[in-house]
């Protein structure tokens, strides 16, 4: 074999060798067989050579030229390999060969059943007011007559700010707000009030199956002239079967709130359990679900509402309690995992 063949093949070869990358790999490609590359070099000065030697150099550098291409090609492979396996790597779990789960959203079961009693309330002639999550202890307490140091408060223990306010422990926060929205109308133009108001409520508590440090409720208000506790037990049971769409076993009994005089409890039958007892009812076989009773004329009054003239009812019920019942979840914490999954088995969407 011509010498300068034999050292281009060699050279080729440790070349080769050191080539990491197809950057690399093409640079080596134009050197060798490119038109200036050392390929064509070594064909230089073939003038003076016998025909028989043409012959020879020729031969051997076509196989010189195919043996370099072969390399080139079966090195290309293989890096493009190294570097598949170098992005495997350092993605461990991602399989990128896997077609993508087109994951969609739905609602979220307290959602839904906060919309359906919105659409209740609504057809009965009630608002649908916002309002905020971080209140004064004036809105979230005092107004409601539950002065510093009341007993009551301890039932509500909820996380304060530095400033003095705090997460609201209950949507009767916003009570006050609301009447003193619209007394005027109801005492100059006659029309009642009435409200509700749904919206996220704190707790510091230990949490169980149907307890959760965050939960949402929906207050209820009417006032007006003649209002009496047939009109709360009327709008309650409306609200109720139109939930859920068949009769539901329910149970009033004395509660203590003091922004209420009488106060009730409002439990319903475990529909979890079918009344036997289970974890997410206390093992009781009831759950309580909506408190509620007759304003109390102290509460009406710092909402600038005379109560010698007008009487009213209000109620705080449990809508995330009112979901764990409408879609069967057994442990309150499931809501607010932020699982798809787990949420999707509720409500079927
Ligand atoms: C109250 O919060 C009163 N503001 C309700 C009220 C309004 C009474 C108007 C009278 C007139 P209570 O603390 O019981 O009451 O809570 C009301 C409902 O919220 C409970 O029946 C329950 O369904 C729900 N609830 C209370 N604490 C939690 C909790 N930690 N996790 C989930 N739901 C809760």
């Amino acid at each position: 074999m011509n010498d300068k063949i034999q050292a281009l093949r060699e050279s080729f070869r440790a070349e080769l060798d050191r080539v990491q990358t197809l950057q690399q790999l093409e640079e080596m490609r134009v050197s060798f067989l490119g038109k200036k590359g050392k390929v064509t070099e070594a064909l230089r000065g073939m003038g003076a050579m016998t025909d028989e030697m043409k012959r020879t150099l020729g031969r051997e550098t076509n196989e010189l030229k195919t043996a370099i291409t072969v390399a080139l090609a079966e090195r290309m492979e293989a890096i493009r390999q190294m570097e598949l396996q170098r992005q495997l790597d350092a993605t461990p779990d991602f399989d990128v060969s896997m077609p993508p789960r087109l994951d969609q959203g739905s609602y979220h079961p307290i959602t839904l059943v906060q919309r359906q009693c919105e659409q209740v309330f609504r057809s009965m002639g009630f608002t649908v007011e916002d309002y905020g999550e971080v209140v004064t202890d004036y809105e979230c307490f005092e107004s409601l007559n539950i002065p510093p140091f009341h007993p009551a408060r301890d039932m509500q223990d909820t996380y304060y700010l530095e400033n003095g306010q705090l997460l609201k422990s209950q949507t009767s926060a916003a009570q006050n707000a609301i009447y003193r929205r619209y007394r005027d109308a109801l005492v100059n133009d006659g029309v009642p009030i009435r409200a509700i108001f749904p919206g996220r409520c704190f707790r510091n508590e230990a949490t169980d199956a149907c307890h959760e440090n965050t939960f949402f409720q929906m207050e209820g208000v009417m006032v007006d002239k003649d209002i009496s506790i047939s009109n709360l037990i009327y709008f309650m049971k409306t609200m109720l079967s139109e939930v859920f769409q068949r009769d539901i076993k329910v149970r009033l009994r004395p509660g203590f709130f003091p922004f209420v005089e009488p106060g009730f409890e409002l439990d319903i039958s475990c529909l979890i359990c079918g009344g036997t007892g289970c974890a997410s009812c206390k093992h009781s076989g009831w759950l309580e679900l909506c408190p509620c009773g007759m304003i109390h004329p102290r509460v009406l009054e710092e909402g600038g509402i005379d109560p010698e003239k007008y009487t009213g009812f209000a109620f705080g019920l449990g809508l995330t309690r009112l979901a764990m019942m409408k879609y069967g979840v057994a442990d309150i914490r499931d809501l607010n995992s932020g699982s798809l999954v787990r949420l999707r088995q509720f409500t079927g969407e």
